[in-house]
């Protein structure tokens, strides 16, 4: 019986909005790592869990890639020169993209919920399936 009590707790504090957290993306023209580039490229969050993206810089936005959001995720997309916070419930990977520097390589990876590996969609910019081999490659445990 008070196991059953304390399990309820737990699950009450797991869903509940206290542990969700924020994670902030700046948006660069150039870092220390690349031109026309979000920072950081590769997130790992939890369900439930705020992506903040910052107009560090300005020129930038950030939208959801045609074909690289889990079924039953919202698409969307910012104003430029804005900053623009998206709660991201549902897990899986997310692909997103700088509309206007999409072609110049401008992308990131959202990891919703664990590690997923994204599925490239072949019909990618050259450079923005560049950018996301360097992304994969280079996460914590690849
Ligand atoms: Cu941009």
């Amino acid at each position: 019986m008070r196991y059953v009590k304390h399990a309820t707790l737990a699950m009450l504090l797991m869903a509940g909005p206290g542990l969700a957290e924020t994670h902030d993306v700046k948006m660069y023209n150039r870092s220390e790592n690349g031109a026309m580039i979000y920072e950081p490229s590769y997130l790992r969050i939890a369900p439930g869990d705020t992506v903040r993206f910052l107009s560090t810089q300005p020129g930038h936005n950030a939208a959801t890639i045609d074909g690289m959001i889990p079924p039953g995720a919202k698409p969307f997309k910012s104003r430029i020169n804005e900053d623009f916070s998206v709660t991201l419930s549902v897990p899986g990977a997310y692909g997103i993209k700088c509309s206007p520097h999409y072609a110049m390589g401008m992308v990131m990876l959202i990891d919703v919920g664990g590690r997923m590996d994204a599925d490239l969609p072949p019909d990618l910019p050259r450079r923005a399936s560049e950018r996301f081999r360097q992304i994969l490659d280079a996460r914590p445990d690849a």
